[in-house]
């Protein structure tokens, strides 16, 4: 008997097939108490769970007794709790190397457009506003060869320190938790204290996993430390950043522009302020959303959940210590 696994996230045909060659598979809508309720005998029975984007808590888990892997299509996992799935040993597989440089893409894009104002004078241009040669109201900042600062110096970061160093002349800057030897080689990266990141980063990238450490790790008196001139982006998880403190500096001109990929919620409610704001660029989380660095998140999570679940986890794994 193959063992159950619930999808909720639908995966391209080839890799539906490979799943299904492995697995009892059963597709629900979502991860949800209401379904877990409506759908108890499925749940009951699940030993595995692929899909993205649904919370896993505690009282989720214990609607599924028999799970011993969970393998989500993300690099994050902060809807996972996963102290919940270690007291149950359950196995988290996630898929960190694939989309690194389709995020670090998007954060160059991000960079460009909000300094540039790309979207904002290419609206212009389509409300038929290009009627004479531009002035000064259409003009945007330098990128090359201003101070990128990073905040975060994992896989992405390092991808987009290389885009910056290499592509643009770009300065580098960052915080960490730990000095990162390959970015201070490859790219001549300087470590410093966020006070320092904040002061001097005439770009502030932040590319950090959300935790309880990460969580309104930017707020109004981190803004206050940046430059008037500086750009703020941020595509690694909504909360890292004070929205509400945000938007206040965005208001005020305390910083000049943000580009954002994440937000605090999400789907951004259509009444956010952000919406309203100029020198705002807004994407809906199109960080890895690139039809080749979808299909590659969706491999790479139904190996892990075929690894997982026949204990040959080599890879990928966020609790290995389960494992043992
Ligand atoms: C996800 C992401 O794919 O991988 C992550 O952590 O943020 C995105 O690339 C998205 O959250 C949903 O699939």
């Amino acid at each position: 008997m193959k063992p159950e696994v619930l999808l909720y996230k639908s995966l391209p045909d080839d890799l539906r097939t490979r799943l299904d060659e492995h697995f009892t598979v059963t597709v629900i809508s979502d991860l949800t108490m209401e379904n877990a309720e409506k759908q108890a005998d499925i749940f009951a029975r699940a030993k595995g769970i692929i899909g993205s984007s649904s919370k896993v808590d505690a009282a989720l888990l214990d609607k599924m007794p028999k799970l011993r892997a969970a393998s989500t299509i993300s690099v994050g996992y902060d809807n996972f709790d996963v102290d919940a799935l270690n007291q149950r040993g359950v196995v988290l597989m996630h898929t960190p190397t694939v989309l690194t440089e389709t995020v670090a893409d998007t954060m160059m894009a991000l960079v460009l457009s909000s300094a540039r104002r790309v979207v904002e004078v290419a609206e212009r241009v389509k409300a038929g506003e290009w009627r004479s040669s531009i002035g000064p109201d259409w003009f945007g900042i330098d990128v090359h060869h201003k101070k990128m600062g990073i905040l975060g110096m994992g896989r992405i970061g390092l991808a987009l320190a290389q885009r910056a160093h290499h592509g643009f002349g770009m300065p580098i800057l960052y915080n960490a938790r730990k000095h990162h030897e390959e970015a201070e080689s490859r790219f001549n990266a300087q470590y410093c204290d966020l006070d320092t990141l904040l002061r001097e980063s005439d770009f502030l990238c932040i590319s950090l996993p959300l935790t309880g450490q990460t969580h309104h790790m930017i707020g109004r008196e981190q803004l206050a430390k940046m430059k008037p001139s500086a750009i703020l982006i941020n595509a690694g998880r909504g909360p890292v950043v004070d929205e509400a403190a945000l938007i206040e500096a965005l208001q005020n001109h305390t910083i000049y522009a943000a580009g954002l990929d994440v937000f605090e919620q999400e789907p951004l409610p259509v009444t956010s302020p952000l919406l309203k704001l100029p020198n705002v660029v807004a994407l809906p989380h199109i960080g890895s959303a690139t039809h080749e660095t979808r299909y590659g998140m969706a491999r790479d999570a139904v190996d892990n959940l075929i690894a997982a679940l026949s204990g040959k986890v080599e890879k990928n794994c966020v609790n290995p210590q389960v494992l043992r």
